[in-house]
């Protein structure tokens, strides 16, 4: 009997297996000893580490896992291609089309019935051995992934960044090296609270993390659109979700901090009150993802080549401005269309109004930082851009949805440790918990420590290293070396070495005090107000009313009168005002006193108004692209100029939406064909960004006996947002209560009345919607309101 090893081996391979001995002995005594060794001692080895000791083998033969590796099938295919990796590139390499294709088991077995199982006779029992249909059912049992424990609400795209000019003077990061140099990116914009299948209007914080996938590795900016966190370090977390998160008794409410849990919480942990001003604010109900701002929250480094770094915060400024819904809307829109941010950024990307932010950076030194009045390490406190101006270094354009919504925005795994050369972390204790974070949850939540290599997270360069095994592996590493340092190898992979590889900068943060293991905070954290004053102060008379509105709602739905006593009373130490309109609100008949003090007294701030923290200061550009607009049609109306209209806001990108009494074939006086996209019951009037109300006696008439109209025009007018009323819709205006001006003698500049669509008429309702919003409506009501008390 043969032995094993002679049954595998061809005579030719017998000269290949010993060349390959011979060829591996000469590897390994090319490598008498570790000559690494000597340099992995001492400070000026640990701040410059050297390239890896590697070596040349001869041929490929001594380093592959086997002799018959060049024996190709249609499966193996040939061999791997030298120092490529499968994981990489880009994802054309994993797309299925099934177009014209046959339907197939998993194992790739053609299957001829897809509707029946297979039975014992027609009315037989169905037999176990249907390998078909326990394939299906089994697969479908086990379709759903655990959901992210925060911020599991989500949509995604991709893009690319193209930078500006080379910031080779401060950092080496890839992304900015040269002017031009586009870089793909994969972006998921989520809520944080609520479930995978909660509302996309709730009022929360919204994650914007941005994937980059650079020549030198995968940078994730895990940020999110207030500048700002609820908590200072990361031992904190746990519980802060908790008391946002359904209460665990009965799992109530979804999606939603106003309940008593959440502010039981944040009142007792007086850090919170700047991001509650944020999360109060309108920001917390953007009007859609393309309309925010983002940040990256903490302070990061920028490192040069000469390992030389400055502090940096990173803004995203989105090019159609910023722009938020009002609370009414939001409650609305919810339960019309959950999806509704989901569907905006889709149907944006589709329509080509592909969302825009450019990338602005915050440089600082560590000199400067510690004149601040604040610690540039606290995440509850933002720098005015005042006192340090944001640099715009390159945009982001997102102009592909995903193919699969599964395989990529629910897969996408981002890491706040993901960084690359060029980019490292400040001391900040909440960065340092994120640190780990990430990468703890997505072995449970991705099943395993090989997430990495699901296409949407794998890099688009080389990935070699020695990690090895794990579920569901997808990389078949050649060779049998799995560790370092190896001769047998050629010692490869081999360590980078400090030109080409990732080197932490070196320095330590200054510090006054003593340096010694302690669980405890610097005192400038605890100034818990001043920049929760600096944001409030900063706002607009209307944007200060709907923050108090925001305390109002979400204070009265607690049960516990003692936890909303306790959050006016720290309210009183942001604004009196803001705290006495709370608790009037609250029917409050005397007010607590003001919470105490951690700090005494705080240091007095550099900036106590910055403008640019409302959210007027960044209107856009001034393009309409991307807004939705319902011409409301009827039968009878004139279809000319409601065509025309049509036809101009397609034009300029945006979305215009015949909405009828019901859908379909609208029969106009002059036979312009109309046909209606949606009805006025199934598209509700809060989820446009304007209306337009056509020409026509006969259609006026019909609009006015269907009574979802009024509600419409309501909305719309009550919203602060753009109508525009042709010929006899007048009169649907004046049954809806809508004020021609906003106040005696002031013109409302979102409402545009004329008898036909003119040019004239044309420029003045693009310049309307570019406006977006109309919020001196809501200010004259303010100003009323203020005369009458
Ligand atoms: Fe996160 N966060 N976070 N976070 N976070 C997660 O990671 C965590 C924080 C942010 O679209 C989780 O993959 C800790 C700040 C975004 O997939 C988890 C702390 C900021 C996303 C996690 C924070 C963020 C997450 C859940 C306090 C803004 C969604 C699933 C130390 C700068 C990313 C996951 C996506 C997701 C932990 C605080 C942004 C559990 C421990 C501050 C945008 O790892």
């Amino acid at each position: 009997m043969k032995s094993k090893g002679k049954v595998a081996l061809q005579s030719s391979d017998f000269n290949s297996a010993s060349e390959k001995t011979m060829q591996t002995q000469e590897l390994a005594a090319a490598m008498p000893f570790n000559a690494h060794l000597g340099f992995e001692h001492g400070i000026d080895s640990a701040m410059h580490p050297k390239v890896g000791q590697t070596i040349q083998p001869e041929s490929r033969l001594p380093t592959g896992s086997t002799l018959t590796e060049s024996q190709g099938t249609p499966k193996t295919g040939s061999m791997a291609a030298e120092g490529l990796n499968a994981g990489i590139g880009s994802l054309d390499r994993v797309r299925v089309d099934s177009s014209g294709q046959m339907l197939t088991t998993n194992q790739g077995v053609p299957i001829s019935d897809n509707q029946n199982s297979l039975k014992d006779g027609l009315r037989g029992p169905v037999l176990l051995e249907d390998f078909i249909l326990r394939e299906k059912i089994t697969h479908f049992d086990h379709e759903r992934i655990p959901e992210r424990i925060v911020h599991a609400r989500g949509s995604g795209a991709h893009g690319y960044f193209e930078c500006y000019e080379p910031l080779t003077q401060v950092t080496q990061a890839a992304p900015f090296q040269e002017e031009g140099k586009k870089t793909p990116v994969f972006v998921r914009f989520s809520t944080v609270a609520g479930e995978r299948g909660s509302k996309d209007t709730a009022r929360d914080v919204r994650g914007f993390a941005v994937k980059f996938y650079t020549d030198e590795g995968n940078w994730d900016l895990v940020g999110n659109n207030m500048p700002v966190f609820f908590i200072q370090d990361a031992i904190k977390f746990p519980d802060l979700i908790h008391a946002v998160k359904p209460e665990p008794h009965h799992q109530m409410p979804q999606a939603a901090s106003a309940h008593d849990t959440f502010w039981d919480f944040v009142s007792l942990m007086p850090e919170s009150t700047h991001m509650l001003m944020w999360a109060m604010s309108d920001r917390a109900i953007p009007r859609s993802y393309a309309t925010m701002e983002g940040f990256g929250v903490h302070t990061f480094r920028l490192v040069n080549a000469q390992n030389e770094s400055v502090f940096v915060k990173f803004h995203w400024k989105p090019k159609f401005g910023t722009h938020s819904m009002v609370w009414d809307e939001a409650v609305k829109i919810s339960g019309a269309d959950p999806d509704y941010h989901r569907r905006d950024l889709w149907e944006r990307i589709e329509s080509g109004a592909f969302p825009e932010w450019e990338l602005g950076l915050q440089i600082f030194t560590e000199e400067q930082a510690a004149k601040f009045s604040f610690d540039v390490l606290d995440a509850t406190k933002l720098i005015p851009e005042e006192l340090v101006p944001v640099k715009l270094v390159g945009r982001m354009v997102l102009n592909r949805n995903p193919d699969n919504f599964f395989a990529e925005t629910e897969q996408v795994a981002f890491c706040a440790a993901h960084v690359i050369p060029g980019i490292d972390f400040s001391n900040d204790p909440l960065l340092a918990g994120r640190i780990h974070s990430y990468m703890d949850t997505q072995i449970s939540r991705l099943g395993g420590p090989n997430f990495h290599e699901l296409p949407i997270n794998s890099p688009v360069n080389p990935v070699h290293n020695n990690q090895r095994d794990g579920m569901h592996r997808q990389a078949i590493p050649r060779g049998r070396v799995s560790y370092e340092p190896n001769s047998l190898g050629g010692g490869c992979p081999f360590q980078a070495g400090a030109e080409q590889g990732f080197v932490t900068v070196p320095e330590r943060m200054q510090a006054k005090q003593l340096q010694a293991k302690v669980r405890g905070k610097p005192e400038k954290f605890a100034d818990h107000y001043t920049q929760a004053k600096l944001f409030f102060n900063s706002q607009t008379p209307v944007e200060q009313a709907h923050i108090a509105a925001a305390f109002r709602f979400e204070l009265s739905k607690l049960t516990v009168p003692a936890i909303r006593q306790r959050m006016v009373s720290s309210l009183r130490n942001v604004s009196q005002a803001l705290a006495q309109q709370v608790a009037d609100g609250l029917g409050m008949t005397s007010m607590p006193p003001a919470m105490p003090l951690a700090l005494a007294k705080p240091s007095k701030p550099e900036v106590s108004v910055s403008p640019l923290l409302s959210l007027t200061a960044r209107p856009g550009e001034g393009s309409i692209a991307g807004l939705k607009i319902a011409i409301l049609a009827a039968h009878g109306m004139l279809g000319q100029s409601a065509a025309a209209v049509h036809a101009e806001l397609t034009a300029l990108g945006a979305t215009p939406c015949f909405v009828a009494p019901h859908i379909g074939e609208v029969q106009t006086s002059d036979q312009v064909p109309v046909v209606a996209d949606a009805s006025l019951e199934n598209e509700p009037g809060f989820l446009f960004d304007a209306l337009v109300l056509p020409e026509g006696e006969q259609a006026v008439q019909n609009l006015a006996s269907d009574p979802h109209t009024l509600d419409f025009i309501k909305d719309t007018y009550r919203h602060g947002k753009t109508l525009l009323s042709l010929g006899a819709s007048q009169a649907l205006l004046a049954a809806a209560g809508v004020p021609s001006q906003v106040a005696a003698g002031k013109l409302d500049q979102g409402l545009i009345i004329e008898e036909t669509y003119t040019d004239e008429v044309q420029d003045a309702f693009i310049q309307a919607l570019a406006l977006q919003r109309h919020p001196q409506r809501e200010a004259a009501l303010l100003q009323n309101q203020g005369a009458r008390s």
